[in-house]
């Protein structure tokens, strides 16, 4: 059992992965609340360093260190679809907590639900079913989660328990207006430039089914925006009404390129990018190509693509 294993466990790491977004970081931040009240040791561990700005509402932020305890004896990690997004290697006993479908379960235990919205429900479900008491700090923590990986409640997927657990979280003293603000009123100059570049540039291919954007370093160079605001456009894309899927090709500064998809479900995008070792979820997913030869690899990605549309 899990708890049992976190009862008997003195140093806590709680791990966020790499380029953490409201979900992981929400979730830890809050698993973080929670721990406190035992008589443990927990450090709030990420191996990035440039973290997004934006989630420094989240409670605990600033209790995050890139350095791993030496003490440590128990680890936690967060939002981690597979084990290679915690960023560390670890022997101490683990426990994965998720909601990504390409996750396979590693770790000592794992608390995985593909059903799940976000990993913050995950985890407000495990303190529901363990009579954890839902303070201020640890409801906006788990409502960050639960709004940005909704995409602010807009997708398909929110269903009652979504609502329920948002309703909770908000009588539970989640800040709604703060997170709201943090997190979709910090947009920076840059990346709205680079929307208007990536837009005049995009390809639709297979009978304007799927949207394609080439992003080189100049670009990014150009108008100064990060990866992160990047990918945004994908899911603009997806807003077209005949839009089944939206792939974006970066280019990589130490060779060869970042592969981003996102698709309607209809098209697997965990399953596509699987042979380029990627993993995600079936709207979502990314990938690392090592290879110099981006022709070959968009062609056989569009083909791949244009087998699953329906
Ligand atoms: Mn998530």
């Amino acid at each position: 059992m899990p708890s049992s294993l976190i009862e008997s466990s003195s140093h806590i790491v709680l791990v966020a992965h790499i380029n953490p977004d409201a979900d992981s970081l929400g979730a830890a931040c809050a698993f973080y609340s929670y721990l406190l009240r035992s008589q443990k040791k927990i450090s709030l561990f990420c191996t990035s360093n440039d973290i997004d700005q934006r989630l420094a509402f989240l409670p605990w932020f600033d209790k995050l260190t890139q350095r791993f305890p030496v003490d440590a004896d128990c680890v936690i990690c967060f939002d981690c679809g597979s084990y290679s997004r915690l960023g560390i290697d670890t022997t101490l006993p683990l426990i994965n907590i998720d909601h990504h479908a390409s996750n396979d379960g590693y770790g000592t235990h794992a608390i995985i639900d593909v059903s799940a919205m976000s990993t913050t429900q995950v985890v407000y479900e495990y303190f529901v079913a363990n009579s954890v008491k839902i303070n201020g700090k640890i409801a906006t923590a788990l409502y960050a989660g639960l709004l940005d990986d909704s995409k602010c409640f807009s997708l398909g997927k929110c269903d009652a328990k979504t609502f329920a657990m948002a309703h909770h979280l908000i009588q539970s003293g989640a800040d709604h207006a703060m997170c709201t603000d943090w997190l979709y009123r910090r947009r920076s100059l840059a990346s709205l430039r680079l929307k208007g570049k990536l837009l005049s540039q995009m390809k639709l291919l297979s009978d304007g089914r799927v949207a394609l954007f080439e992003v080189t370093l100049g670009l990014l160079e150009e108008t100064g925006a990060t990866l992160v605001e990047c990918k945004q456009i994908l899911d603009e894309a997806l807003e077209m009404r005949f839009i089944q899927a939206a792939l974006m090709i970066i280019e990589h500064p130490r060779g060869g390129s970042k592969i981003s998809l996102r698709t309607d479900g209809e098209v697997n995008a965990a399953k596509i990018l699987k042979e380029f070792g990627g993993g995600g979820h079936a709207t979502r997913s990314g990938a690392r190509y090592k290879q110099n030869n981006d022709s070959e690899l968009i062609k056989n990605l569009i083909t791949m693509i244009t087998k699953e549309l329906v």
